[in-house]
């Protein structure tokens, strides 16, 4: 199944977690061009490196990655992402924004620093990234492309230690609303993914309590944590032309962890 044949994809916060899982999963359904957004400290330029490599080997050297360090708060950052895209291949026809932190943290306490800082780069950094992606994508012929927005099933529900990070998914959620709107004359499609409890470095302390992981999975309805692979998939559908009426839609992720009250 090749559902992004000739596609290019740009993906922010691409070396490890959600954004690596959706990367890989981009190559794998036949996607020539990747944009590959990562911080740009030495752990994230190993993991790049290494995610270059396992694509390279996957595709047999079909699918090109085109990397681009830098701090995704800075609005910069996004211009570099699109100029660097562009450069290599002309268009971008897919964009994942899903940079993202979750440093839990106590609210009555909570130093505005954290507030700022998560906001910054979940909140900023998504509009900044969606905006320059959006400029090029109504620029490009044939003009269109699909915006996919990370959001959370924390964009519903809250958490004791969320109150700063989950007001920025119910953002991401609302700006793929209203982004829908403002970019259909373009053939631009804006989604939202909203993922459950995904395993990844995000959550590793906080799952780390036993206490707390079991108590999530038992809430699951199919028994599990995720794993980032499960939301590639649904990423690469909304990416497709398979949801090519698909605009302005939250799909939630979450192994039935939403609905399961009782
Ligand atoms: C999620 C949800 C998860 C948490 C992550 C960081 O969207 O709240 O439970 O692990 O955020």
């Amino acid at each position: 199944m090749t559902l992004l044949e000739n596609k290019i994809v740009c993906i922010t916060g691409s070396s490890r977690g959600i954004g690596r899982a959706c990367a890989v999963e981009s190559a794998k359904h036949g996607a020539t061009g990747l944009i590959l957004h990562y911080f740009g400290d030495q752990e994230t330029e190993a993991e790049l490196q290494s995610l270059k490599e396992e694509i390279y080997v996957m595709t047999h050297n079909h699918c090109q990655v085109v990397g681009v360090p830098g701090e995704i708060a800075d609005s910069e950052t996004s211009q570099k992402i699109v100029k660097a895209g562009v450069e290599a291949f002309g268009r971008i026809d897919v964009l994942v924004s899903n940079a993202g932190i979750c440093p839990f943290a106590e609210f009555l306490t909570m130093p505005h620093a954290i507030w700022e800082r998560t906001r910054q780069v979940n909140l900023d950094g998504s509009f900044y990234v969606v905006q320059a992606v959006a400029n090029q994508m109504k620029s490009q012929v044939p003009q269109g492309g699909s915006i996919i927005g990370l959001a959370s099933i924390s964009a519903l529900v809250g958490g004791e230690f969320q109150c700063h990070y989950t007001p920025t998914k119910a953002g991401i959620v609302s700006m793929m609303q209203s982004c829908a709107i403002a970019l259909g004359k373009y053939n631009i499609r804006c989604n939202a993914i909203l993922p459950g409890t995904i395993a990844t470095d995000i959550n590793k302390e906080d799952l780390a309590n036993e206490e707390k992981r079991e108590y999530t999975i038992k809430r699951t309805v199919l028994g599990r944590l995720g794993a980032p692979d499960d939301i590639a998939g649904p990423m690469v559908f909304l990416a497709s032309d398979l949801a090519k009426y698909v605009t302005g839609a939250q799909l939630l992720v979450d192994g039935g962890l939403f609905v399961n009250l009782q």
